[in-house]
């Protein structure tokens, strides 16, 4: 069996979706996400320059190879970019392994270990009242877990995380305007008022609610400790991204002073960037995705190596990442014996749907996988042709005094 031809597609409804599909000489496809947000066509031009020249011929069922030849054989290896692309070629292999064997993927690594896959949605308010009515509304909806991120008095009303009126809760992650958007941070303030937000939560859902947080790298590592501390007589289910994610050393800090549950790796490319936290078991959620982390073969790495130092997974899930590599966490989340929860942004619009038919499923708070062969996400070319790249970019943060800050 051989690979013939590869080809990448960059568009889609809001979103600049980064599929690429390998063809075989056997009819048979595969398909990959190498969706980088705010940073598509990086991955998509790595991998018509660069690695597409080189599978072709290949033998498709030799993944662990494959995946090898690009990760060594790059002298200048790992990143973002690099890893965005590698993990779309490894994606589409696994789907046409699991279609040749006739199998959905998670078969191919053990099958599975629920049948569904606990997820938590993004719940945001510019002010309490506003945040307390999305969780209501999600609840309603079967959601068990919630992320929730709240407007601080005194800041702008639209920082990370924090839709506008109107706006749906998903829209900051991918609607970024024609140039950054500048957003103003105040962590005094922030640190004054979230703790009587996660009061205000318990008060009025009680303590089975799953509530998790998203500081997103915003505080110096003795405010982390600190806040982690006063966070924990609320019982969150996790607390992300308190520190700046590559400086793995604040971590200690944070466990020395507190026992509250830590996320953190959605910045992370590849087991060399989370090795050390995980052995010293300074974190107890692993953010990796199969999109920027190498795609399944090396996110499984990681998931494994997390097993064995009680470390869950946590896979990040915004909207960014295509329906193609949410499935293929999708498999993954099915085998993990040491599974904990998937970020999950219901995608399923219209128009994604038409674009990449499948037919993995959200239900009562859980997504659910098919059994269909391979990845069982198809995508539409005639669909493809509606759309085409525009330039994103996240928003950029300063303190009040307009001093650069980590967005
Ligand atoms: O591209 C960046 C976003 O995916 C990120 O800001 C979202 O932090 C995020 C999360 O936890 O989903
Ligand atoms: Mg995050």
């Amino acid at each position: 069996m051989k690979i013939t031809s590869a080809e990448v597609f960059v568009g889609g409804p809001g979103k600049n979706y980064v599929t690429l599909k390998i063809m075989t000489d056997q009819g048979i496809y595969g398909l990959g996400d190498a969706t980088l947000n705010n940073r598509e066509t990086l991955p998509a031009k790595y991998l018509q320059d660069y690695l597409i020249p080189c599978l072709i011929g290949k033998d498709p069922r030799n993944s662990e190879d494959i995946w090898n030849f690009f990760y060594r054989g790059a002298y200048f290896r790992r990143g973002p970019i690099a890893m965005t692309a590698i993990g779309a070629i490894d994606m589409a292999l696994w789907d046409i392994k699991g279609k040749i064997a006739g199998l959905p993927v998670h078969q191919l690594f053990g099958g599975k270990s629920r049948e569904g896959a606990m997820v938590y949605a993004h719940t945001t308010g510019g002010d309490i009242e506003q945040l307390l009515d999305s969780i209501a509304h999600h609840q309603e909806q079967g959601y068990q877990a919630v992320r929730v991120q709240c407007g601080i008095p005194g800041m702008p009303k639209d920082g990370y995380g924090v839709a506008g009126d109107g706006e749906d809760a998903n829209h900051f992650i991918t609607q970024y305007g024609e140039l950054p958007k500048e957003e103003i941070w105040d962590t005094d303030k922030y640190l004054r008022f979230m703790p009587t937000v996660f009061e205000k939560i318990r008060e009025r859902f009680g303590n089975d609610l799953k509530v998790l947080h998203d500081v997103h790298h915003r505080l110096l590592p003795r405010e982390a400790a600190a806040f982690a501390k006063e966070l924990e007589q609320y019982n969150l289910y996790w607390l992300e991204d308190p520190t700046p994610a590559e400086d793995q050393s604040a971590l200690k800090l944070i466990r020395q002073h507190s026992t509250i549950p830590i996320a953190i790796g959605e910045v992370f490319n590849s087991l060399w960037d989370c090795k050390q936290m995980i052995q010293d078991e300074l974190i107890d959620f692993i953010r990796i995705s199969a999109t920027y982390a190498g795609g399944i073969t090396h996110t499984k790495r990681i998931v494994d190596l997390a097993h064995i130092h009680n470390v869950r997974t946590g896979f990040h899930g915004a909207p960014s990442h295509s329906p193609i590599s949410m499935a293929a966490q999708g498999h993954l989340n099915a085998w993990a014996p040491n599974f904990g929860i998937q970020e999950y942004l219901v995608l399923g619009t219209p128009e994604c749907d038409a674009l990449f038919p499948s037919d993995h499923h959200y239900k009562n708070g859980m997504f659910h996988i098919s059994d269909a062969p391979g990845l069982g996400v198809d995508f539409d070319e005639n669909q493809a042709q509606r759309y085409s790249y525009e330039r994103r970019y996240h928003p950029v943060v300063r303190l009040q005094d307009g001093t650069m800050w980590n967005y």
